[in-house]
């Protein structure tokens, strides 16, 4: 899997060629539009998880793309929200912003379904406030779901009526035109060493990645707000020699109310989200876990900005 956990007692190969490319890259755009596929596409592993509901990344998300002359350190973000309605909303601006501070390059994603519209919110939101502007790419997204016909017109569109460096169409689930991203990408990044092993690809810990794929079953298993009331803590994590390693998760809702559609009828759903939950879980892992799942309530979580810094939001992630 290649986390940067296995490697910290080892010497990190700063040896660069003299045309070795490296550099921070951000991926930028609305909810839903595909960041977090293309990221896992360029990556080449599932690592930010993925639904079909908006708002599913809520960090800033580190994926290391690595090849033999380059690294690309891509931050994957939270889409771009019109009205912040909690504070975890505007915490999860903070992470689009931060994620550009120090961007060599900004990739801006598009839906090529949704007719064209401007992307100023975007570009101002996430490097409204830098001085010196970054190299910025569009990407079409989803090109798999319009006809070539309506992708050569809207990419008029995109090329005529915003203010990017270039324009691509690609289809992040089918990893079509990704070559083209990568290339672009190469072509914005300082010569310069890799930051990270080149078999690394991220530096979050583990249980980061294992309340990450609990919050994505809630996502993909329960409807309305139960998704978006969801807060997820690894509390507890246990390698253990001899036997399956022990995880201890819990999930905070707001009310009782949601807690009694999390757990469902005798048990039934948790037990569900438990079992699809514990099996992505060892297939990240590679190996085979116990998961335990509890359920409780905290009022206004989304509102208590001691708990989200807590739960890493705004800054440091998986540090719970
Ligand atoms: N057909 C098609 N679907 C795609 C493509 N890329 C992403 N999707 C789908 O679009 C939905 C959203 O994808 P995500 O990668 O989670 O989007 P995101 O921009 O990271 O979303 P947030 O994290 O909520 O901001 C998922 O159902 C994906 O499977 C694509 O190229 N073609
Ligand atoms: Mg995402």
């Amino acid at each position: 899997m290649g986390l940067l956990d296995d490697y910290e007692t080892e010497e990190l190969d700063y040896d660069s060629a003299p045309n070795h490319r490296s550099g921070y890259v951000a991926l930028l755009g609305k909810p839903n539009v595909g960041k977090s596929t293309l990221a896992n596409q360029m990556v080449g592993q599932r690592l930010s998880i993925v639904t079909d509901k908006p708002q599913t990344t809520r960090h800033r998300i580190l994926c290391i793309c690595s090849g033999s002359d380059y690294q690309m350190i891509l931050y994957d973000t939270p889409g771009v929200l019109r009205e912040q309605r909690h504070k975890l909303d505007s915490m999860m601006m903070q992470n689009v912003r931060s994620a550009t501070v120090n961007a060599d390059c900004v990739l801006i994603l598009v839906d090529a379904c949704k007719a064209p519209e401007k992307i100023d919110e975007v570009l101002e939101e996430g490097i409204g406030d830098l001085k010196n502007k970054p190299p910025t790419l569009l990407i079409m997204n989803k090109k798999d779901l319009i006809k070539p016909g309506e992708v050569a017109k809207k990419l008029e569109w995109y090329t005529k009526f915003t203010d990017v460096d270039e324009v691509i169409p690609v289809s992040a689930k089918y990893g079509h035109g990704v070559e083209d991203v990568k290339n672009w990408i190469l072509s914005k990044l300082p010569n310069g060493p890799a930051y990270y092993p080149k078999d690394i690809v991220s530096e979050h810990p583990e249980r980061f990645f294992v309340a990450e794929i609990v919050r994505e079953k809630i996502f993909l298993q329960y409807r309305n707000e139960i998704p978006y009331v969801c807060q997820v803590n690894v509390i507890s994590y246990k390698a253990r020699p001899n036997a399956k390693d022990f995880i201890q998760v819990e999930i905070l809702v707001e009310k009782n109310s949601q807690k009694i559609i999390i757990i469902g009828k005798e048990g039934k759903a948790l037990k569900l989200l438990a079992t699809a939950a514990r099996l992505d879980v060892e297939n990240f892992l590679q190996k085979k876990v116990y998961l335990e799942i509890e359920v409780k309530v905290k009022e206004n979580w989304r509102q208590d900005v001691g708990f989200l810094k807590h739960s890493g939001y705004g800054g440091q992630i998986g540090i719970v």
